[in-house]
């Protein structure tokens, strides 16, 4: 059986304050693509389908867009399970009847495992969503007397491998995060204070786990675990990353055979460091001037507004660090004993914090014309 692992869509995601639907809409198609092309027979969405648990309508739109394109058009199944981002119950509104077109959408937890039995010429594979959910959910919805995500994941699974039996091929879907594999800036954590990763033990006994809420493709040791990764990226930290689907192939023997297909996002995230004068002449030629930036500006000197400046050549600078400025020293806040000390002192003293370096003769000399000047102008 040829399945399409996806995750972490993130239909919505407003990036540093602009919107990212034309982008997911982009990649969207381009697994909408891969589906035809590669003839994959079921698509999984491993959670976070939205960014947050009441979408804009636009995202909604779009969501009911692909699942056309994807469910009446290719003719394929689809399992989409809620992460957590995703509002449980909204995402698993008509959940029941969509079903009987195929697609398999699992919002709230289910009180009894309930797979998607799909056929091939090998015979069944079961696939089992299994939504995210907080442990204090798990014990008042299934009454399992479980703390924190470990124990939880470990019922949970242990109720499904006791309904699959050994017999037949498995796929588990879920939305958790897994001891040893790699976190960014973009995922919203699972837990505030308590542990929030699970161990990979929880998850044996399948001949592939579909994981989704890491936004890195990874596996780690054995093959059949893994993270599709997000379809773009989410935060600056993922510059380095490569997005992808994972196109997985269960033989007879449910022996997994991996492939990732890359995706091409509309305008790509990235990072530049330089001088604003090196970066105004770099972006004059580079083709891809249209990308989302962070941009890390050297210079050691005042810039009257140098977002505007960039932004004639790199339209999407988002964001602007001044790392030369900022790195220098301690930062003392102004006391009141150094406010006594005078104005030439205090500004020899910003000065040094915010360059690193001492203010010259020559530099002196000018700040204390341009104090005689300024009080000068008070007194007239
Ligand atoms: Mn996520």
């Amino acid at each position: 059986m040829r399945i399409l692992h996806t995750s972490d869509w993130h239909l919505g995601r407003q990036f540093h304050h602009v919107s990212l639907l034309e982008d997911q809409r982009h990649v969207l198609e381009q697994i909408v693509a891969i589906v035809r092309e590669r003839c994959v027979e079921v698509v999984l969405v491993a959670g976070d389908i939205y960014d947050r648990s009441v979408p804009p309508a636009e995202a909604v739109q779009l969501l009911d867009e692909v699942v056309h394109r994807l469910s009446a058009e290719c003719g394929v199944a689809l399992i989409l399970i809620a992460g957590n981002h995703d509002g449980a119950e909204r995402l698993g509104f008509g959940a029941r009847q969509l079903a009987r077109a195929g697609v398999h959408i699992r919002g709230p937890l289910e009180p009894e495992p309930e797979p998607v039995i799909l056929q091939d010429a090998h015979g069944p594979v079961a696939f089992y969503p299994l939504p995210y959910a907080e442990p204090a959910t798990v014990r008042s919805e299934l009454g399992l007397e479980v703390q924190g995500h470990e124990q939880a994941m470990r019922a949970l699974t242990a109720r499904i491998r006791a309904h699959n039996g050994d017999s037949r091929r498995s796929v588990l879907i879920a939305h958790c995060f897994v001891d040893g594999f790699a976190a960014c800036e973009s995922e919203r954590p699972l837990s505030i204070g308590g542990v929030e990763t699970v161990p990979a033990d929880c998850l044996e006994g399948f001949d592939y786990v579909a994981l989704g809420h890491l936004h890195g493709p990874q596996a780690r040791g054995a093959k059949h675990l893994r993270y599709s990764g997000s379809i773009l990226k989410y935060s600056f930290s993922e510059d380095n990353q490569r997005k992808s689907v994972t196109l997985v192939d269960l033989d007879a023997q449910g022996a997994c055979t991996i492939e990732q297909v890359p995706l091409r996002p509309r305008r790509d995230l990235r990072v530049l460091e330089g001088t604003l004068e090196d970066l105004l002449e770099q972006g004059r030629r580079d083709p891809a001037a249209q990308d989302y930036l962070l941009v890390r500006l050297q210079d050691r000197h005042a810039i009257l507004d140098p977002m505007g400046k960039l932004r004639t050549v790199y339209p999407n600078v988002l964001h602007l660090e001044r790392p030369a400025l900022a790195q220098a020293g301690e930062r003392r806040a102004p006391d009141r004993e150094r406010l006594r000390e005078g104005e030439l002192p205090m500004f020899r003293d910003f000065f040094r914090q915010m360059s690193g370096e001492a203010l010259d003769e020559a530099g002196e000399a000018a700040v204390a014309a341009l104090l005689e000047r300024l009080h000068r102008g008070e007194q007239s």
